[in-house]
């Protein structure tokens, strides 16, 4: 049975990712910090599972600004595959938290890709690093593996070292180490002050008449919206090349937070106009203006296409929104 560490196991992308390769048959640690409220709401249905529990998923306590706790774990675990989704992930905040962030979504990398090396597996594990779209900041698009980095955000510029130690280490070192630079990808278990689960929150409540306008920052940025199902499938293929590599993930279309909201409220028969107010509390000291990838090397090498379209899952964020409100 292959083993895979998952950091940010309580993360959107880190509950489907532990979904996915526990169907395929593989023992999956995940890392959690402690924290005074409970914050394992997105595998709650994996923990309860008594088969799955019991057998195939362990938790571990650490945190990615701590060392020892990281070689610790490795050194328990020698897990086969490392899938570092660990990370302050929201571009708006890391302006306000710009050292935490570069310590976590930078320094962090450092990290883990070094205790790889002190605990003698390098040869023996495979490595996945989130890199992001956010990275090419403000480089034109459609943005591919060869477009030149331009960070617009703390966020940004920390990913970014993260992404450059992964090629440092894979080229240095041999680890058979990959980025996924993906574009933003979403899900009813998106964090709620992310765009799409903002708007598709507040679009549920209007309709149900439980608030009366929605209050959201720039209504031009344009992103390339996938589905997270998709986006940790790609994951996955990339550890299971015979080397480590960089790809793009991507849908090639792009879309503006005004057509999120024609999807979105448009579903409840709502005109969003009569309900959005744009507040400057939103805005961002520097905007990524539009992403839009070309995810081809993906599609050639790892035979990987996003599959679930912008409309569907916007639907289907809105239709799990309306779920929660009538439950
Ligand atoms: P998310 O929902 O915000 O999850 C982040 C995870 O990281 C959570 O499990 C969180 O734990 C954990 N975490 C945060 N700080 C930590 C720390 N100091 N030590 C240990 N764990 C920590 O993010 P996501 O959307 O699943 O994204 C996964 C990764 O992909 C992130 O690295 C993100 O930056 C990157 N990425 C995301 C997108 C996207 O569109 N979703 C696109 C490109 C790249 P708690 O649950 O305790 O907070
Ligand atoms: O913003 C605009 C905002 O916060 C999208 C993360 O997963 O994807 C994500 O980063 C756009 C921006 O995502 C509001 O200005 C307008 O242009 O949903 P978001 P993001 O910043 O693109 C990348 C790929 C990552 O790697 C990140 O981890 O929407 N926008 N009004 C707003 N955004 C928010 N959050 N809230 C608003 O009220």
């Amino acid at each position: 049975m292959k083993k895979a560490l998952i950091t940010g196991i309580t993360g959107q992308d880190g509950s489907y990712l532990a979904e996915l390769l526990i169907d395929i048959g593989y023992e999956v640690h995940g890392i959690v910090r402690r924290s005074s409220s409970f914050n394992r709401e997105r595998i709650e249905h994996l923990i309860q599972n008594p088969d799955i529990y019991r057998n195939v998923l362990f938790l571990h306590y650490g945190d990615m600004t701590d060392s020892s706790a990281i070689n610790r774990i490795l050194e328990k675990i020698v897990p086969d595959e490392i899938y570092n989704l660990a990370a302050q992930s929201h571009v708006r905040i890391s302006f306000d938290m710009p050292e935490y962030t570069g310590d976590v979504d930078g320094i962090g990398v450092a990290r883990i890709l070094d205790a790889i090396r002190e605990v003698g597996l390098v040869g023996e594990c495979k490595f996945y690093q989130a890199s992001t779209s956010e990275m090419f900041g403000s480089s034109p698009p459609p943005q591919s593996e060869e477009t030149p980095f331009h960070p617009r955000s703390p966020y940004a510029a920390a990913k970014l070292y993260g992404h450059w130690m992964v090629v440092n280490y894979r080229q240095g070192y041999g680890l058979h180490a990959s980025s996924g630079i993906l574009f933003n990808h979403e899900s009813p278990r998106r964090g709620r002050n992310f765009v799409t689960r903002k708007v598709a929150t507040a679009a549920a409540r209007i309709k149900m008449g439980l608030q009366d306008h929605l209050a959201l920052g720039n209504l031009d940025a344009k992103r390339d919206w996938g589905h997270a199902k998709d986006y940790v499938r790609a994951m996955y293929l990339m550890l299971q090349q015979p080397g480590g590599d960089d790809f793009v993930i991507a849908t090639g279309k792009t879309h503006s937070i005004r057509n999120l909201l024609d999807t979105a409220f448009g579903s409840l028969e709502l005109d969003w106009e009569k309900f959005v107010k744009v507040d400057e509390r939103y805005f961002r000291p520097t905007e990524v203006d539009i992403l839009m990838g070309d995810a081809s090397k993906a599609k050639k090498i790892l035979g990987w296409e996003a599959e679930i379209s912008f409309e569907e899952m916007v639907i289907e964020l809105v239709d799990s929104e309306m779920k929660l409100l009538k439950k």
